[in-house]
């Protein structure tokens, strides 16, 4: 189920990627948050979340594309240095700042793709352990690792 699974999210494109990421965060979210992101991890990216901070809604945005499409940028290598977890919880730091205005929101009344929701309840229908591993398999290759041959 999760190999299945993580091949869908593979195939959607990059909006849907990250309104994959931001249902999956906000729905299943709940049960995730209890075992919250290590906060060393989030200690790490301090730097990047400052400039996240500072940047427009418009740029948070590209940002996110930027790391979902493998973008060569400075925040994306940065990224592509995390380990999984820490890629998580970087996402799950975005989410919380989505919810608070901090970071650009979802669009008000945005419906997801037939697609997106395919894959949602692909995720919906497998174990807790499951669906953390399709999560870590959804983030880990994300970013720019300027060592990889292939980054895609
Ligand atoms: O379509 O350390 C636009 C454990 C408009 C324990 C948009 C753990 C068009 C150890 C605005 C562009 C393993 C439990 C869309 C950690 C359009 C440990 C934008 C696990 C879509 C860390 C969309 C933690 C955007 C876990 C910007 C499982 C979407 C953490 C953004 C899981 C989506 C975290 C975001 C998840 C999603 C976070 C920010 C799933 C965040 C998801």
């Amino acid at each position: 189920a999760v190999p299945a699974t993580t091949a869908m999210f593979a195939q959607l494109n990059i909006d849907d990627q990250l309104a994959f990421l931001w249902y999956a965060y906000a729905e299943l979210g709940r049960t995730i948050t209890p075992a919250a992101p290590g906060k060393a991890n989030l200690q790490l990216m301090e730097g990047i979340f400052n400039d996240i901070k500072q940047m427009s809604h418009e740029e948070q945005t590209q940002l996110m594309r930027d790391l979902a499409s493998n973008a060569d940028t400075p925040i994306s290598r940065s990224y592509a240095y995390f380990g999984v977890n820490a890629k998580l919880g970087f996402w799950w730091q975005l989410g919380e700042w989505m919810k608070e205005g901090i970071v650009a929101p979802m669009p008000s009344g945005y419906q997801m793709s037939t697609q997106v929701k395919a894959v949602l309840e692909a995720v919906q229908k497998i174990d807790q352990s499951q669906q953390i591993t399709v999560l870590r398999n959804t983030v880990v290759n994300m970013g720019f690792d300027p060592s990889l041959a292939d980054n895609k």
